[in-house]
């Protein structure tokens, strides 16, 4: 512990489903293996450093409710007492993984030259505490959204200046994430999208999008940068109309301008709600292209519609999104990032450990769960039956051939149709056994 603020809370430690003590894990337990590999390794878990320790519990009624010993964070002596209590809790959580962006770990100065002596300030500060600690960068990335210059866009806004801005900022990014031993680079274009089509060139903006992240592969080879570049999906919020709507779209956009082998995708939960899709639908889509990345643990608000941004607790919908992982082979760079934050009622130190144990607990709940299913083989037995015609050598056959030959195959009477239960009830009662 180098900070008091987790002074009177020990290190979380598993001790299974029975336990009434309200700081243990009661189904997180890191060495247990599951499928043949411990769960620590296959959950890969990160803290994000912007929900913990950068937001202050403002909405859009009323400012800052949590108050903390690294306030005001404007201050530059107080990035070190941030880090000092992010790495604490850390260490207390047990967390393999943290992440950050570039405005959450130092406050910004009067130009770019001052903001970047102060994150290299912190950079330096985390190197030194990650060598005698465990904890490990999963992902960095810059923050493109919450200062004014952005309001239009980082490499999508009209006004060139603000591309190159934003070049040299995630330059800056990639660098420190390298230099920290980063697992992958995230890339989220919070202001990458439009309020009004009336102002917007879109097929322009799409272009230089498309420009940009070329750049970061291109600046990834020439650095030597081994992880993955990753791109995260958000329909809207705060743009009105997101260029990542999806992970579809993304995967167009990644096509079209020649990434799709370089990319791959950051999924988060609440973010395939806002898109009217799953989080399984989400990640099934990427897995089909082999371009699962990472994904961003939490959940929304399924009342109000907003991206609140909270700590998953739903363990059929978690154990479904963990089956499609652990069936395209589970993850390599990525992990489980807590893309999540406390109600801004939570004031508490020991709220913000709650918060992760109860988070890290559901995904673990989740991945037995899957792991159970996938082990028994029941939904995988169930979708070979259902395409169980496409095996015969006739319907391989029909894929090589054309519409005149299968028309004549079907108007001399050799195919009749039969149709044939889904059996969706049957299959979610068989989850339920599970879950
Ligand atoms: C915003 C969001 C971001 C990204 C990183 O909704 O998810 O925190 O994960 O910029
Ligand atoms: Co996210």
């Amino acid at each position: 512990m180098t900070h008091p603020f987790f002074a009177d809370i020990a290190p979380v430690q598993y001790e299974g489903p029975d336990s009434d003590n309200p700081l243990a894990f009661r189904h997180y337990n890191p060495d247990e293996v599951v499928m043949g590999k411990r769960m620590e390794d296959h959950l890969r878990f990160a803290v994000a450093y912007w929900h913990s320790f950068a937001w202050e519990g403002g909405d859009p009624f009323g400012g800052q409710t949590f108050q903390r010993p690294w306030y005001p964070q404007d201050a530059v002596e107080n990035a070190k007492v941030k880090a000092d209590v992010a790495f604490d809790m850390f260490d207390i959580l047990g967390a393999p993984y943290f992440c950050w962006h570039d405005a959450d770990i130092r406050p910004e100065g009067d130009s770019f030259a001052e903001s970047f002596d102060r994150f290299q300030g912190v950079i330096d500060y985390f190197e030194d505490k990650m060598s005698t600690r465990k904890t490990k960068l999963l992902w960095g990335t810059a923050n493109m959204f919450g200062h004014r210059r952005w309001m239009a866009g980082a490499s999508t806004n009209p006004d060139p200046d603000v591309f190159a801005y934003a070049a040299a900022t995630v330059k800056m990014c990639m660098d420190a994430t390298h230099r920290l031993g980063g697992e992958n680079y995230v890339l989220w274009g919070g202001r990458e999208g439009y309020e009004t089509l009336l102002n917007t060139d879109l097929g322009q903006e799409l272009d230089h999008m498309g420009r940009f992240l070329n750049m970061v592969v291109e600046y990834k080879h020439k650095i030597g940068f081994k992880g993955t570049i990753l791109v995260e999906p958000k329909p809207q919020e705060p743009s009105k109309h997101q260029y990542d709507f999806d992970a579809a779209t993304c995967i167009g956009f990644l096509r079209k301008y020649g990434l799709e082998n370089e990319v791959k995708l950051n999924l988060e939960q609440g973010h395939a709600i806002l898109a009217g899709h799953s989080f399984e639908h989400e990640i099934a889509v990427a897995t089909a292209e082999g371009m699962l990345g990472s994904i961003d643990m939490n959940r929304n608000d399924y009342q109000s519609g907003w991206d609140t941004d909270q700590f998953p607790n739903n363990v059929p919908e978690v154990a479904l999104a963990y089956y499609h992982i652990l069936k395209s082979g589970g993850f390599t760079t990525g992990g489980t990032n807590f893309d999540a934050k406390l109600r801004r009622q939570s004031l508490d130190a020991e709220d913000l450990i709650a918060g992760h144990i109860g988070g890290m607990d559901i995904c673990a709940r989740g991945l037995k769960a899957a792991a159970a299913m996938l082990e028994d083989g029941g939904l995988e037995k169930a979708l070979a039956d259902r395409y169980a015609g496409w095996a015969t050598p006739e319907a391989k056959a029909m894929l090589d051939s054309d519409f005149d030959s299968i028309f004549a195959r079907v108007h001399g009477g050799e195919i009749a149709p039969e149709p044939r239960s889904g059996r969706q009830e049957q299959l979610e009662n068989y989850v339920n056994r599970f879950v």
